[in-house]
């Protein structure tokens, strides 16, 4: 258990007392008790992992649709002081029981070829909005792809009878919940995204806040298409470890929000032991890809550190692929601290829990650095 911790060279001996403590499942043992040594054997072992989290946690999404096809049905051309354009775009596919159809807002900046994209997974359709400050992203050169879950399924115990789940047969054990839900939505984005040749679908980053973080990793974890995932103060069964985790838990989360995960994940209340996993997998699953874990000081109930320690405890799956993962002094982070040297970035801001514009400059920075 854990050789990957111990042979990690570069965590020094406070953090990686810190990890051990937690006694964590190795990313890099097979089910089978083997060892993954050889990057070659990263993908047979990804795909155990993903499979691990579809059944236990978040549930089983349907393939695909055969195609996706966008409409769009707004267009204005002088947008935000005449920078942008901004259209709706009526998102449409084919399910087993008709045509299922969702609104997505583009704005894209006009000085800008090829552009790269925030997905941003939205609580509300409204733009700007609290959490998303829309001219300020458009003057850093990024457009903006977004939707509102809501239009997807509401975030309620409806028993997955309202919007895309009651067009899908589901099970009750293993069917998706609605983490899964929204974020194989933002997988369609992307499909009508790779269409348009305005945009850079090479640079796609999907982002989201609190529960819509946990949602951003879990797409960007699947989903091989996104260059970036970046789950802001996400928490639990977002980027934070099960293990040792402070504030909220399973048995609170399942309490409250038991739909937002398959039928099978709240037996694991207060078994947090038990779990085959822990969130360091989910985010392992976006390496090679870029990660970035964003925290707020005070943000007990979603706990930096067990979101910090989590991407520590992946960062043996980008060494094992040749890349840096979280670049960190041995040390917990103070607030105020950016670690982005890596290919899985971390911040803790101070303040409380929030997707504030200092978040949004923090990953815009990081975004403009990696593509250079
Ligand atoms: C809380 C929930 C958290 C987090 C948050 C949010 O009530 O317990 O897991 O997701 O909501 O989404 O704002």
């Amino acid at each position: 258990m854990m050789k990957s911790f111990i042979c990690g060279e570069t965590n020094g001996p406070v953090l990686n007392n810190l990890l051990l403590e937690r006694q964590l499942p190795d990313v890099l043992q097979n089910l089978d008790g083997s060892f993954i040594e050889r990057p070659a054997d990263w993908t047979r072992r990804r795909l155990e992992i993903l499979d691990l989290l579809r059944r236990e946690i978040y549930g089983y999404a349907p393939a695909a649709p055969a195609s996706v096809v966008g409409q769009i049905t707004e267009n204005q051309a002088d947008a935000l002081a005449n920078k942008a354009i901004r259209q709706t775009v009526v998102i449409e596919f084919p399910t087993p029981r008709g045509k299922f159809a969702f609104p997505l807002t583009l704005i894209i900046p006009k000085q800008v070829k090829r552009t790269p994209v925030f997905l941003a997974i939205a609580f509300r359709p409204d733009i700007p909005d609290l959490y998303l400050p829309a001219e300020e992203i458009i003057d850093n050169g990024f457009a903006i792809a977004t939707f509102c879950y809501n239009d997807l399924s509401p975030d309620e115990n409806d028993r997955f009878t309202k919007g895309l789940p009651s067009f899908y047969p589901r099970d009750e054990q293993t069917g998706w919940g609605k983490i899964s839900i929204w974020a194989w939505a933002a997988s369609r984005v992307m499909d009508y995204l790779q269409t348009r040749t305005d945009l850079d679908p090479d640079h796609v980053a999907v982002i989201g806040h609190s529960r819509l973080g946990k949602t951003a990793l879990w797409c960007g974890a699947q989903d091989e298409r996104f260059a970036t995932a970046i789950a802001n103060d996400s928490g639990c069964a977002g980027a934070a470890l099960f293990r040792g985790k402070s504030g909220e838990r399973i048995e609170a989360i399942t309490r409250v929000f038991p739909y937002w995960f398959c039928g099978r994940f709240p037996a694991y209340a207060e078994r947090e032991d038990a779990l085959p996993f822990d969130q360091h997998f989910l985010i392992s699953l976006i390496a090679p890809r870029a990660v970035y874990i964003g925290s707020a000081a005070e943000d007990g109930w979603a706990d930096p550190r067990s979101e910090f320690l989590a991407a520590l405890a992946a960062s043996p799956v980008y060494r094992l692929l040749g890349y840096p993962g979280l670049v960190t002094p041995d040390r917990l982070p103070e607030p105020g601290t950016i670690l982005q040297d890596g290919r899985a970035a971390y911040h803790l801001r101070t303040g409380s829990h929030f997707l504030s514009r200092s978040d949004w400059q923090i990953y815009m920075a990081n975004l403009r650095q990696d593509q250079r």
